[in-house]
């Protein structure tokens, strides 16, 4: 039986990699970090079979010890600071956790003299393409991060490939993105929208606020990101892979067909007021993602569409609010 070691396993992504990895017969395991247990009790109570095991991306021992016991066959890295927003107030923690862990996870592997025996799965953003220098953006496109979470991703990034070249690690990276579903998290603005639409459409709230609608974002489904997770690994060769839709919407449309799910007035302005507050210092206007080496080196295509994305988040958070 394999063994695989998730890092971040109780965010969005850790909900759809780990029944998927145990469907394919894994013996899954997770590293939960920080004080607060409700998320990690909850979690366990989701996905029992998954062992979980104290650690965080900023304690070095705390990583040796999670990897010398767990001896994965395969490393999911998707711990990290991910709100891009957070990251420009908390830019340190944000390098320590997102850009350093990363390191130091790597550090571990090979401290433990493992670097030969793991396969290791790094969640790369297209955060890290920021200012577009080319549309779509491929693996040969150029990065210019914008955000102190882009730039910590890009060293993560690039510590992955030199810990590749430079000790034959097989490390790859998925340079995924946008990615939503059921269990995203109600910071990032599809949850938002979908979230406070469904409390309008119950009556619970009048409106809610927003910042910029304007910026365009390539979204995908979380669970077939899962897959490509794991086809990546199991390539051959350890290579980096762009993992995208390759269509781009506003969030304004974001908005426009949750309402018309909804069966909402079109009139956005009804129900959603300007904030600056949720303005960013740089911002990202439009990310297009070209999955053609995915698609024919991992036959790895996007089957979940924009709009079944939509029900399955609005029906969710129906279900969520109506309690
Ligand atoms: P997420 O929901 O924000 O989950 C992040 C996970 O990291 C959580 O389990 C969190 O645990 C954990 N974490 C935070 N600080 C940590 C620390 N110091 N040590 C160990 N773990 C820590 O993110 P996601 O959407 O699942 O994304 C998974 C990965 O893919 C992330 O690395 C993200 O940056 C990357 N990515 C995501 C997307 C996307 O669109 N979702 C696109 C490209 C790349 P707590 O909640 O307990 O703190
Ligand atoms: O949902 P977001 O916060 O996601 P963002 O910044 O694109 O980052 C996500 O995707 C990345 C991959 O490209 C991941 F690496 C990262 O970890 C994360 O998962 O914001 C999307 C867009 C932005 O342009 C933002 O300015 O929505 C805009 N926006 C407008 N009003 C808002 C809001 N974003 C949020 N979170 N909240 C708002 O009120």
């Amino acid at each position: 039986m394999k063994v695989a070691l998730i890092t971040g396993i109780t965010g969005q992504d850790g909900h759809h990699l780990t029944p998927f990895l145990k469907q394919k017969g894994y013996e899954v395991h997770g590293l939960i970090s920080g004080q607060e247990r409700t998320k990690s009790a909850q979690f366990a109570d989701m996905y029992p079979y998954a062992k979980l095991h104290f650690g965080d991306l900023t304690d070095f021992s705390s990583l040796l010890e999670a990897v010398s016991k767990v001896k994965p066959d395969e490393i999911y890295n998707l711990g990290a600071i991910s709100f891009v927003g957070l990251s420009f107030n908390q830019p340190e923690l944000t390098a320590n956790v997102t850009g350093l862990g990363t390191l130091r996870l790597l550090e571990s592997v090979r401290k433990l003299g493992l670097a030969q025996n793991v396969k290791i799965f790094q969640a790369s953003s297209s955060e890290m393409f920021g200012k577009v220098q080319t549309s779509p953006q491929s693996e040969s496109t150029p990065f210019y991060p914008r955000s102190p979470y882009a730039v910590a991703k890009t060293f993560a990034h690039y510590s992955c490939v030199n810990y590749r070249e430079a000790y034959g690690m097989f490390i790859s990276c998925g340079i995924m993105f946008n990615h939503e579903g059921e269990h995203r998290g109600f910071e990032f603005v599809t949850r938002k929208i979908t979230s406070n639409l469904v409390k309008i459409k119950l009556g619970l709230i009048d409106n809610f606020e927003l910042g910029d609608l304007s910026p365009k974002r390539d979204w995908g489904y979380a669970g077939d990101y899962a897959e490509a997770m794991w086809k990546i690994l199991q390539h051959e060769i350890p290579t980096d892979f762009v993992i995208a839709t390759g269509q781009t919407r506003s969030v304004k449309e974001f908005l426009d067909r949750t309402l018309r799910y909804l069966e909402l007035d079109d009139d956005v302005s009804k129900y959603v007021k300007f904030n600056e507050i949720y303005l960013r210092p740089t911002e990202v206007d439009l990310l297009v993602g070209d999955s053609t080496k995915a698609k024919s080196l991992l036959n790895w295509y996007p089957k979940t569409s924009f709009d079944e994305m939509i029900k399955i988040m609005v029906e969710n958070d129906l279900q969520f609010f109506s309690k």
